[in-house]
């Protein structure tokens, strides 16, 4: 994907975001995948639509829960042509980021299940005996982080989010993330698909505390079958398996750079997400923009 004459406010690992005017960013999602923490040199085709239909899909259903940055889900006018953007990008209203990540867990997994095998703890409060690896909590838990500029991000206590974010925006902000996340959960398990924890991102527009970034996506959550599910066991990613295993059984020791990924890989992997869109919205993801231009 060719970077766009505007400018350019920040780049994630498959995100772009660019200044339209002072009220509005561009928010480009590319086709970029990353494994292990490292970026593939092979795209996957239309990743970057999926990421952003699911996200619109939620951001619809969630608009009872918060009001949201999506402003639009055209291409502006006047970006030239030739640039694969129909479909993957989002036209957003400029917010005040908080300066935390709002992460809710409903299973026990990643560095949380590392956490409680030590001490019986999630992010420091005691959790009950003997619960399993991949297990569902009791409730979902509002378990903030730090943003690191570089590096792995903190756990913080909800002490420490209202120290950064101010006592008012963290609760608001934890109320949110709660909400968010048990509605989607909610609708997820009805079309077979646990969504495990998530991360949100909010910012402040026009005095309000809105949804912002991607949002419930593969990329910010865990999600799961269903049906592969089982405490003491990892599930497989409903994303990423295909291409974990394929590159487990590789040998690569997960240090830059990957290996080149075989076309059944790469089709592989677009098929997962492809599925999960259709499944947890109940749409065809040929009916979305761009889909099938090329
Ligand atoms: C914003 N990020 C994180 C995401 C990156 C970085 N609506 C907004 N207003 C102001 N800032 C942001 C947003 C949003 N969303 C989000 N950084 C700034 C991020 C994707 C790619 F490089």
């Amino acid at each position: 994907m060719s970077a766009l004459s505007i400018p350019h406010l920040a780049s994630g690992k498959v995100r772009d975001i660019y200044e339209l005017d002072d009220r509005h960013l561009l928010f480009v999602t590319s086709d970029r995948m990353s494994a292990f923490d490292v970026v593939m040199a092979e795209p996957i085709p239309d990743k970057g639509r999926v990421l952003t239909a699911v996200t619109a899909f939620w951001l619809e259903r969630l608009s009872g829960v918060a009001p949201n940055h999506l402003v639009s889900l055209d291409v502006p006018a006047g970006l030239g042509e030739d640039h694969d953007l129909d479909g993957r990008v989002m036209v957003v209203r400029r917010a005040q980021m908080l300066p935390i990540e709002c992460i809710v867990r409903g299973y026990l997994s990643g560095s949380a299940w590392a956490e409680y095998k030590r001490t019986e703890t999630m992010h420091g409060t005691p959790l009950p005996s003997g619960l399993r690896q991949s297990e569902r909590l009791p409730e979902p838990v509002f378990t903030p982080s730090t943003k690191a500029e570089s590096g792995h991000d903190e756990n913080i206590s909800f002490e420490e989010a209202a120290a950064l974010a101010g006592e008012d925006l963290a609760a608001e902000a934890r109320r949110i993330s709660l909400a968010a996340y048990e509605q989607a959960a909610a609708l997820a398990a009805e079309r077979g698909i646990i969504i495990a924890d998530t991360k949100f991102e909010l910012g402040i527009i026009d005095g309000a505390l809105a949804i912002c970034d991607e949002v419930l996506t593969p990329d910010s959550s865990r999600f799961w079958p269903a049906d592969a599910w089982s405490p003491g066991q990892i599930p497989p990613s409903f994303d990423k398996q295909p291409l974990r295993d394929w590159l487990e059984g590789t040998g690569w020791d997960k240090t830059p750079p990957p290996p080149a990924l075989p076309d059944e890989i790469v089709e592989a992997t677009r098929s997962r997400y492809v599925e999960a869109y259709e499944r947890l919205t109940g749409l065809r993801f040929a009916d979305w923009p761009g889909v099938g231009a090329r």
